[in-house]
């Protein structure tokens, strides 16, 4: 039965002092970051991208499947016909897909089908969902994915982050161009696409305010 032998947890120890200083600390932290949509192509290290992939493939995952894959795109020729393909597909939705309650509550984020981002950010991170494990032609089920998959997600903004860098999740829909473009087997599914890098100087974001406390949370003491 034993894949896994159990061995004594070695985590990080703190005391409860220090622990809610922490939590304070990233909850500031945290609430300091922004979806960007402008960026600059100031270069950013191979390895700063490898350690966050890394860091959302730590998620926990449904019977420890990791049904994840990362695909870092650089290559300025596969960007822009990634960009192109997300365009086409943004065009459609902005001019007709979209329900006027969507376009309306997307109105004050002023997004539109243009994409420059695509190809202004140094990567792109496009994060697949593995419905299925291939094993060989034997297609091996896999849980929660979709759950697995976001938290993994969610990893990957709190890494980029931590690390300085600015991300946007975006998600052209549908996403099966970027399948075929990146030339993933069957079994996987595009599930986000992260531009990565720094922000363009002066970049700006919209002014929202995020939910209060009394809103989000509730006690069963
Ligand atoms: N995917 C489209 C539309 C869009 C949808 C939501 I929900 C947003 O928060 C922002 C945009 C796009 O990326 O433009």
């Amino acid at each position: 039965m034993s894949n896994y032998p159990f061995i004594l947890y070695s985590g990080p120890e703190f005391t409860q002092v220090e622990s809610v200083k922490r939590a304070e600390h990233y909850y500031q932290y945290m609430d300091k970051r922004r979806s960007m949509r402008f960026f600059s192509d100031k270069h950013v290290p191979e390895n700063l991208i490898r350690y966050v992939v890394m860091t959302a493939s730590t998620a926990p995952s449904g019977a420890h499947k990791q049904p994840w894959t990362f695909c870092v795109v650089g290559d300025p020729s596969i960007k822009k016909i990634i960009r192109k393909a997300a365009e086409d597909e943004e065009y459609l939705n902005y001019h007709g897909r979209m329900s006027e309650e969507w376009l309306k509550d997307l109105a004050p984020f002023e997004t539109d089908w243009h994409k420059d981002f695509l190809e202004i950010a140094p990567w792109l991170i496009v994060v697949f969902k593995k419905v299925y494990d291939l094993d060989g032609t034997e297609k091996k089920k896999n849980y929660y994915v979709n759950e697995s998959v976001g938290i993994a997600s969610g990893l990957l903004i709190a890494a980029i982050h931590h690390a300085g860098l600015v991300t946007l999740t975006h998600t052209p829909s549908p996403m099966n161009f970027l399948q075929d473009i990146l030339n993933r087997p069957e079994n996987e599914k595009a599930f986000l696409l992260l531009p990565v890098g720094y922000p363009a100087d002066n970049a700006t974001v919209p002014d929202l305010k995020r939910k209060e406390e009394k809103d989000v949370l509730f006690w069963y003491k």
